[in-house]
């Protein structure tokens, strides 16, 4: 057993007695209501989901273990001269709760590395999609096609206990991981670089740098990768991708189902896809201002229009969050170190000086700060992925880190088929009329 699977068995055993307490002592403990709003509107809010691995609060933004994303951001190991983090020593920290020595870290990379061969008929599966279809379609299929891998699977046939879901899990979804940079990079260059062909991983680098490599990108690309998927990894369990992930997981479908659904929840605007809304509403903007900066008027007036013609500004506003998103600040910094002359990045920091007035004015919009999106896709466009299409790719790879690392636990602990329960119409009326 590798280190950090012997860490994370000792912490399922430690941690299953409070599942196990809270459901036999306080099992009919009333914790919160639901009010009819709540049911008509997308359950915002319901306290119905558990999770261990991240906690997003209104105000200070997503925690994962605990951690801040700065914490986390300082406090896991990187790679010599690098200045983000290894993307393993999250995938440790969200498993077990602790940041790992750097020699656990070279351990889970080592372990990582052996587990990246994709097979043949992956490629394949790509390689028959026509050059239009959207990457995340492509993406969502070619993990669904891993399907035939699963562990999991062939031990339920046999008939395993219970209590070992956990362990053939963690070897899928550890080998599914290890696996989603290749299948990432491969589709960006079958899309848009077709002349380079496949470009292998090279054995000696780590997950983001490999991306880098495979990517065709030279530094600081490997910091941007590392930054870009640590950040997208996890935000609590109620968001779409990783409920989706979550729900499916819970009918135990292997980790392969449940990704690629994932995946497919994460691909609508309102969600992850609102990184590649965002760069296709500010090349409008820069298109209509010839690339040179609006003033402030010009700028109240563009996203006016966009409101008044019944859209949502993209990459403003938040189902939970009630400030700036702390990932914005994260990449907003890297921008003001790396990129602080980048025409796109002036735009989006005029905006941020603009919108939020504006979305407090419209009175509509809970949230009316940047969430991670508004700036994403600007760091992308700096270093060359120019395609905003592929955006979300980069939001689907961080987001199976937590995805992945929450189905373990699921299953660890046994939670069971999740299956609320709906009502009619005419049955929320006559509760609404009785009371
Ligand atoms: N621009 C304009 N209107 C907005 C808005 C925005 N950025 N954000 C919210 N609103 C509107 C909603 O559309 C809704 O209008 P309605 O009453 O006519 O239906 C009203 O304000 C109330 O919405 P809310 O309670 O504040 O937000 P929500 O929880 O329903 O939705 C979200 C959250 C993110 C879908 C929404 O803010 C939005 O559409 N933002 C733009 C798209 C975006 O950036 N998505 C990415 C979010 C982060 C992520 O998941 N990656």
């Amino acid at each position: 057993m590798s280190t950090l699977k012997e860490k994370l068995h000792k912490k399922i055993i430690e941690h299953r007695p409070r599942t196990t307490k809270l459901l036999k002592d306080y099992g009919d403990k009333v914790i919160a209501k639901v009010t009819v709003e709540q049911v008509i509107g997308g359950m915002r809010g319901i306290k119905s989901l558990i999770t261990d691995i991240s906690y997003l609060d209104p105000y200070e933004g997503i925690r994962y273990r605990g951690y801040t994303l700065q914490e986390v951001l300082k406090k896991l190991p990187k790679a010599k001269g690098a200045e983000m983090p290894y993307v393993e020593g999250l995938y440790y920290l969200l498993l077990t709760g602790e940041i790992p020595a750097q020699n656990e870290v070279e351990d889970l990379i080592i372990d990582f590395n052996n587990r990246r061969i994709v097979p043949r008929y992956v490629w394949d599966v790509i390689d028959s999609f026509p050059s239009e279809s959207h990457p995340m379609a492509i993406l969502s299929a070619a993990v669904m096609s891993l399907e035939r891998e699963s562990h999991f699977n062939i031990k339920y046939k046999q008939g395993m206990n219970k209590k070992d879901y956990w362990n053939s899990t963690y070897e899928d979804a550890t080998n599914l991981l290890a696996k989603m940079p290749l299948i990432g990079a491969y589709i960006y260059n079958k899309l848009y670089h077709p002349e380079r062909g496949h470009r292998y991983p090279d054995p000696s680098l780590d997950f983001g740098a490999n991306f880098a490599y495979m990517m065709g990108k030279d530094k600081p690309y490997d910091d941007v990768s590392r930054m870009y998927f640590i950040i997208h990894a996890d935000h609590e369990s109620g968001n779409v991708s990783a409920h989706t992930g979550h729900l499916v997981a819970s009918s135990l479908s292997d980790v392969y189902y449940a990704t690629s659904a994932m995946i497919n929840g994460l691909a609508g605007p309102l969600h992850g896809l609102a990184n590649q809304e965002v760069l296709r509403w500010l090349q409008g903007l820069i298109d209509l201002t010839h690339g040179k900066l609006p003033s402030k008027d010009e700028l109240k007036a563009y996203v006016w229009k966009t409101l008044n013609s019944g859209q949502v500004i993209p990459g403003y506003g938040h189902a939970v969050l009630r400030k700036t998103d702390p990932r914005y600040t994260v990449q907003r910094e890297f921008c003001l170190k790396h990129l602080p002359n980048d025409n796109i990045f002036k735009y989006v920091d005029a905006l941020y000086n603009v919108v939020p007035d504006i979305l407090k004015e419209h009175g509509k919009a809970k949230n009316p700060w940047p969430n991670v999106d508004a700036q994403s896709g600007v760091v992308q466009w700096h270093y060359g992925v120019t395609q905003y299409d592929f955006y979300t790719v980069l939001f689907a790879i961080g987001r199976s880190i937590g995805v992945l690392s929450n189905i373990i636990w699921d299953r660890a602990l046994g939670y069971p088929l999740e299956r609320p329960k709906s009502i009619t119409t005419n049955m929320l009326e006559e509760m609404v009329q009785s009371k």
